[in-house]
């Protein structure tokens, strides 16, 4: 017996060697795998971690407690494909000529961080949405991998109609079965969860949540059953989109890599709801962010309030993959590498630095007249959030008569545009698709909805004026054209589906367009601009 049991022994050892090997390899190793999760429209605060009661979120809540809880971390542009781009090159949009624009057709110029380590030693690879939606092709017309090779093989049977049939964590074992032994991994897991549409009813039906777990609806929407059960719809995409991310952290962490595996989690900005997604307020460019990094993070569990952009991830990505900016072929970055916050101590913010981040945006969806976009700069400073409009008379979520198309449809949206024409409730359209003015202020720690516009308020008024001087003068530096009278280059940039461009001149002529994104009745059968709310 005892003879069999040390045979058994030696088997056992000569079958776990190359197991062991590559374990080994992977422990010694330097240079740290990287774990992008980026969840589709899930915005900031919604998760346990942040103390949200109608969303459980134990993985993010996991990488919270185990590293770093941001509540300042900030997009600088609240709509996929440019919010996407800012991250994965560390350039503000306005610094990435036609990638500032949603839908566009990205520059060669401009390289990824994910194509850079490709490109150096990393074996890189991500599952299903990356950077997008638009057209990205290297100079000879080839797709380019702006994230990484795919790996989307893996399919499942969703548990609701809604959420999407890839197998996201089935994909990332596939991609850590490919990953070479000798080479670090970069992954970024791109779920198009918690992006609409929803299946309504289903976070109440399949999530056993209920209308009274939500403590408080927006006050730019009306609190209803209807709003009510769209958002419980939506935390149950996020709560799907965490349940991969638990599973991802558990394959590393049987591979014995977790210790030394830089996992990022964050969304590409806030939730498809009227006001938020699209917009420059709070609730739209402000982003949950959660990183955790046993050998590269110090005192884990903190809590840091420092502003981040995302533009700062790219350079920290190089930074702590020992890559420099000439070896990786990306343009120069506006975004500083955040490994002072890994080994900062406890407390709040940790750079006095750090103490503001710029936004904006261009052109979203269309649905304009030529195409043109809504060009907003904001600054985040302190607290304060100040806004610059450029084109007021334009319609922010775009214009009525072709369906508001920058605001994606669903039941929150529909129960908002019935209330124009009700004057008890007129409020919330004109907040969430209103016209506004040139300017707007809002003191985001007594109104984080930012509905108390207090850029005419004369006791704000000092403050304005430094909030704008800071914002023109560091975009100069920045060189955004918008700040030299060149803002006509983003409306000039075309939109690169061809089958819609031009779609309000086209739509108001009879044609039949489909934009599949909003629903039939967001369209207003009249133009709305002398509108005086009767009806
Ligand atoms: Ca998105």
């Amino acid at each position: 017996m005892k003879s069999r049991a040390a045979i058994w022994v030696i088997v056992a050892l000569s079958l776990a060697a190359p197991l062991a090997n590559a374990n080994n390899q992977a422990a010694n190793r330097k240079q740290p795998n990287i774990l992008l999760a980026i969840a589709d429209d899930w915005g900031y605060g919604n998760a346990s971690a942040y103390g949200c009661k109608w969303t459980k979120t134990p993985a993010f809540d996991r990488i919270a407690r185990e590293g770093l809880l941001f509540t300042h971390a900030f997009t600088p542009n609240a709509k996929c494909a440019p919010s996407r781009a800012c991250l994965l090159t560390g350039r503000n949009s306005w610094q990435l000529e036609a990638a500032c624009n949603h839908i566009c057709i990205f520059p060669t110029k401009f390289k990824t961080y994910c194509e850079a380590l490709a490109d150096h030693g990393y074996f890189v690879g991500k599952t299903m949405k990356g950077w997008g939606p638009g057209v990205a092709n290297d100079d000879n017309g080839k797709p380019r991998l702006m994230a990484g090779q795919p790996f989307d093989a893996k399919k499942l049977q969703p548990t609701t109609k809604s959420i999407g049939n890839t197998d996201y964590a089935g994909n990332f074992t596939d991609f850590l079965k490919a990953a070479p032994a000798e080479k670090p991994w970069c992954f970024w897991y791109g779920s198009v969860e918690p992006h609409r549409a929803y299946e309504y009813g289903s976070g109440v039906a399949k999530a056993g949540k209920k209308l009274s777990d939500i403590e408080r609806v927006p006050g730019y929407w009306p609190d209803n059953e209807t709003v009510r059960n769209d958002m419980l719809d939506y935390a149950l995409e996020i709560e799907y989109f965490d349940s991969h991310l638990g599973k991802m952290l558990d394959l590393i962490s049987e591979r014995g890599e977790l210790d030394n595996t830089l996992v990022v989690v964050t969304s590409d900005h806030g939730m498809p709801f009227p006001r938020c997604k699209g917009n420059a307020y709070e609730a739209s460019n402000h982003v949950p962010l959660a990183i955790m990094w046993p050998r590269g993070i110090q005192s884990p569990g903190r809590k840091v309030a420092d502003y981040v952009s995302f533009v700062d991830l790219a350079p920290t990505f190089l930074e702590v993959t020992g890559l420099s900016l000439a070896d990786s072929g990306l343009q120069p970055m506006v975004g500083r590498s955040i490994t002072d916050i890994f080994v900062a101590a406890p407390g709040g913010r940790t750079n006095p630095a750090r103490d503001h981040v710029l936004i904006g945006q261009e052109r979203h969806d269309i649905g304009r007249p030529h195409d043109w976009g809504y060009p907003i700069r904001g600054i985040v400073k302190n607290d304060l959030l100040y806004l610059h409009n450029y084109e007021p008379t334009r319609w922010p979520a775009c214009n009525p008569e072709t369906g508001y198309l920058n605001c994606d449809g669903g039941a929150t949206k529909t129960v908002v545009l019935q209330t124009r024409t009700d004057p008890n409730q007129r409020q919330f359209w004109q907040l969430c698709f209103g016209k506004r003015p040139g300017e707007e202020l809002y003191d985001l720690k007594r109104d984080a909805d930012c509905v108390n516009n207090l850029a005419d308020d004369p006791q704000y008024a000092q403050l304005k004026r430094e909030l704008h001087e800071q914002m023109v003068f560091e975009l100069k530096q920045q060189e955004d054209p918008r700040m030299f009278g060149q803002g006509h280059v983003f409306e000039d940039y075309p939109y690169a589906d061809a089958a819609l461009r031009g779609f309000y001149e086209r739509y108001m002529s009879g044609e039949k367009l489909r934009a599949g994104w909003v629903n039939l009745t967001d369209f207003e059968p009249r133009p709305l601009d002398n509108d005086s709310g009767a009806k």
